[in-house]
């Protein structure tokens, strides 16, 4: 009974949920002359690359900014600078332009264009009142700080902040069952943080008339951490595409590339497998070393103190049947919903359990279910994190269509 009810509620957030262009080339930046079709590019450039098969898209998605991947088509979709377009070229890779694309990601449009999405700032007071007007029911958690937060000089950063919803009058808090819910771990997925702040919205608005909601608030303990990279969101929100955190003291001198990837950075294998970079400027890259970036070690040391490890260190140990609580982490895009590991082709010692819960989640937002690494292989993922190291039932969102998906 309390599972499907939990089941339930869990479910209304997944309900939330060419050619050639003549003339485009990828120019270099400052460049204003396109050259003829077939040409090297001299700026930005989307194109569909062609690759033989699985090791040699892991080796493309560890290193270039892969945004969609087509097993049946035998295509990926990638985002290249010109160097990285010639490299590919060079390896003999085949690629188009996709012209659509491209335009999209050479001429961006910013979230001035997007009033259904609400900036750092308007999401922060958006929690604060939260907490504030249903005070028994939700707190404001300070969860740690931004990379900018914590480097001296240069910009402000944030604070991280989770908001814990539960009846507080119904107690111990600590033996409720804990849903934990993270967004925009990467910048430009727009959709991700407006997702997990109306989902709180929704909880708490719900309350007391809603009895599945009532429910879940009296009963269960959520986590809601709606940016978890504010410093990356509010470049995004300017209009560009970035992914990564704001670390620039890594080796990476270019201001449009620095940064790393806090989805790469976790440590449970973090490195491993090929799945992520060790090159500063990439899109992918897994920092230093394992959980170095200040963003990583807020969402790390809140989860290792909310949840128990109720997984043993061998590959192959389960978690126990009885296993509590569920992790979700939102992304964008292309409508999956994928467990872990990502890390190997291997199915994880849960795969059953993970996979039945990962496809009743798809059947409620009819997207397509899967392991992660049948994607594309990675390491030092956040699902991978919080299953490995503590057993948790975890699982990736990635929604929509596009990163900067539009309101309508
Ligand atoms: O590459 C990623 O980090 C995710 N795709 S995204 O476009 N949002 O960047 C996919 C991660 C898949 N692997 C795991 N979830 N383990
Ligand atoms: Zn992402």
């Amino acid at each position: 009974m309390r599972n499907s009810r939990w089941m339930l509620t869990v479910l209304a957030l997944a309900a939330l949920s060419v050619g050639l262009l003549p003339g485009i080339t990828p120019h270099a930046a400052g460049g204003t002359e396109a050259g003829p079709p077939g040409q090297n590019p001299t700026d930005l450039v989307v194109v569909r690359l062609y690759f033989p098969d699985r090791d040699a898209l892991n080796a493309i998605a560890a290193e270039y900014d892969v945004w969609e991947v087509h097993h049946d088509l035998g295509y990926a979709v990638l985002l290249l600078t010109p160097e990285e377009y010639e490299t590919l070229q060079r390896q003999g890779y085949r690629m188009e332009i996709d012209e659509e694309k491209t335009i999209e990601a050479r001429n961006p449009l910013g979230i001035p264009g997007y009033p259904c999405y609400r900036t750092v700032e308007e999401t922060y007071q958006t929690l604060e009142e939260l907490a504030t007007n249903y005070s028994s029911l939700a707190e404001l958690e300070d969860i740690g700080d931004s990379w900018d937060k914590v480097m001296p000089g240069g910009n402000p950063g944030y604070d991280i902040y989770a908001l814990r919803i539960t009846n507080e009058d119904i107690t111990p808090l600590e033996d409720k069952p804990t849903f934990f819910l993270m967004a925009e771990i990467h910048a430009r997925e727009y959709t991700t943080a407006e997702t997990a702040t109306r989902f709180a919205e929704y909880l708490l608005q719900n309350y007391g008339t809603n009895p599945e909601i009532t429910f879940f608030v009296d009963y269960y303990r959520t986590y809601i951490v709606p940016m978890t990279n504010p410093d990356g969101r509010k470049i995004a929100e300017g209009g560009t595409l970035w992914r990564k955190n704001v670390d620039n003291d890594d080796g990476c001198t270019n201001p449009s590339s620095w940064g790393t990837d806090l989805n790469r950075n976790h440590s449970y294998r973090w490195g491993c497998c090929g799945g992520s970079s060790g090159s500063p400027c990439a899109e992918t890259y897994r920092g230093p070393s394992q959980a170095s970036e200040p963003e990583t070690q807020a969402i790390q040391n809140k989860v290792l103190t909310l949840f128990p490890d109720q997984r043993g260190p061998g590959d192959s140990d389960p978690a126990p049947n009885d296993a509590t609580g569920i992790l979700i982490t939102l992304h964008s895009y292309s409508e999956l919903v994928l467990w872990p590991w990502g890390w190997t082709y291997s199915g994880a010692p849960n795969e059953a359990q993970l996979q039945t819960l990962g496809r009743k989640l798809a059947w409620y937002n009819n997207y397509t279910p899967e392991q992660s690494s049948d994607l594309y292989i990675t390491d030092g993922t956040t699902d991978d994190w919080s299953y490995g190291e503590l057993g948790i039932a975890s699982f990736t969102f990635e929604m929509g269509t596009q990163f900067f998906q539009a309101c309508s």
